[in-house]
């Protein structure tokens, strides 16, 4: 992907709670014409970024995030797993290259990672490499050494969450602090790693409060490379399990404003997609859209069918992104298709 020569040089990282809850209640046609106009002039509008996510480490998390089925607090069913080993992560990671995917995404259901754990993340992440592929953690909270650590690993991103507005944070989360979240996406900048951080939609939150995440996400410094714009997964157990249905059309909106906020980031349509149709994926895509998790499931929770994103990339004329990493030349695209041959 290149940036046309149109794209405006300077980005904004001033924008005002007013400004964007007036973008967020736009005329629908208007906001995704404005959007859609943002992401032709930054990007491929026929392009998507397409991850693969492994838990590395599952369940039983002291953390008490509402929306988490792998919070020890909540009974959800889970199965709790201890870290995996380094061979079984790498194997893993080897057949998501083989289907297509450029970057390969690793959680662990930590409120941070204990010293013990460093030597096996750090493995992980030069294997990950190794194979040619863009790496990605998400290990909950780090401190400055531990960033340090794994930019040295070779890591390409974090993923760590702002989640909701500074003011609904207290409702969801009371293990941690919205400005732990800050420092520990401060250590990540500061170590040289690419940011990851978005937030979740669906949570009863006001329209007002996610102007306030996104207003959060696009003032930082700079902005998050990516955007997850996660909709809420409702699982049995947790306390957020029987919130009521966002209006599509508010998530839509959400991810158009994240595109005209941060013209230059990946916005990945993330979690919450199993119970969003072909027409509302490519009402996301036309918004701005242009990263996803691809295979059967995310961390716990399941996501469409692989096969099912490659037929709909087919049909709609979108092709997975290349991205070239420093030790190995570009993974081939093929298998996409070969396989939405398959599912047609
Ligand atoms: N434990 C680490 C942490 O919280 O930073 C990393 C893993 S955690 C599962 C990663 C992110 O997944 C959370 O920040 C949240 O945004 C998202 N997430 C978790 N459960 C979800 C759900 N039920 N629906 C939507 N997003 C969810
Ligand atoms: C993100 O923003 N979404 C992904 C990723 N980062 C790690 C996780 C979604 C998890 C959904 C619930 C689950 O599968 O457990
Ligand atoms: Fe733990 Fe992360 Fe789930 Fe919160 S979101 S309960 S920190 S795994």
């Amino acid at each position: 992907m290149n940036a046309p020569a149109t794209a405006p040089a300077t980005l904004r990282h001033d924008w005002s709670r007013g400004e964007i809850e007036a973008l967020l209640a736009l005329p629908f046609n208007d906001l995704l014409f404005r959007a859609h106009s943002v992401h032709r002039a930054y990007f491929d509008p026929n392009e998507v970024q397409v991850s693969t996510l492994l838990s590395i480490k599952t369940g039983a998390c002291p953390e008490d995030c509402a929306y988490c089925p792998q919070s020890n607090r909540y009974d959800t069913g889970l199965e709790a797993e201890k870290l995996m080993e380094v061979d079984k992560v790498l194997a893993q990671a080897q057949a998501a290259k083989s289907s297509g995917a450029t970057r390969f995404c690793m959680g662990a259901a930590w409120r941070s990672p204990k010293a013990r754990d460093m030597p096996y993340v750090v493995a992980m992440v030069k294997g990950v490499r190794e194979l040619g592929l863009e790496s990605c953690m998400t290990l909950g909270m780090l401190t400055e050494a531990q960033a340090k650590e794994l930019a040295e690993a070779g890591l390409d991103y974090y993923n760590h969450n702002l989640d909701t507005s500074p003011e609904y944070y207290g409702e969801v989360i009371t293990t941690r602090t919205y400005s732990d979240r800050l420092d520990t996406l401060g250590h990540v900048r500061e170590a040289g790693m690419k940011v990851c951080s978005g937030g979740i939609v669906g949570m009863g939150e006001s329209q007002r409060d996610r102007a306030g995440l996104l207003q959060q996400l696009a003032n930082l410094p700079e902005h998050p490379e990516s955007v997850p714009i996660n909709m809420l997964v409702r699982v049995e157990g947790t306390p957020l399990a029987d919130e009521a249905d966002l209006d599509p059309f508010d998530f839509i909106r959400t991810i158009a404003v994240a595109r005209i906020l941060m013209p230059a980031s990946h916005v990945r349509l993330s979690a919450g997609r199993e119970s969003m149709n072909e027409q509302m994926h490519a009402l996301a895509y036309f918004a701005g859209a242009n990263s996803i998790f691809y295979g059967e499931k995310l961390l716990t929770t399941p996501n469409p069918q692989a096969n099912a994103d490659m037929a709909l990339f087919q049909r709609l004329g979108i092709r997975p992104e290349q991205r070239e990493v420093d030790s190995a030349p570009a993974v081939p695209t093929p298998q996409f298709y070969d396989a939405a041959a398959v599912a047609h």
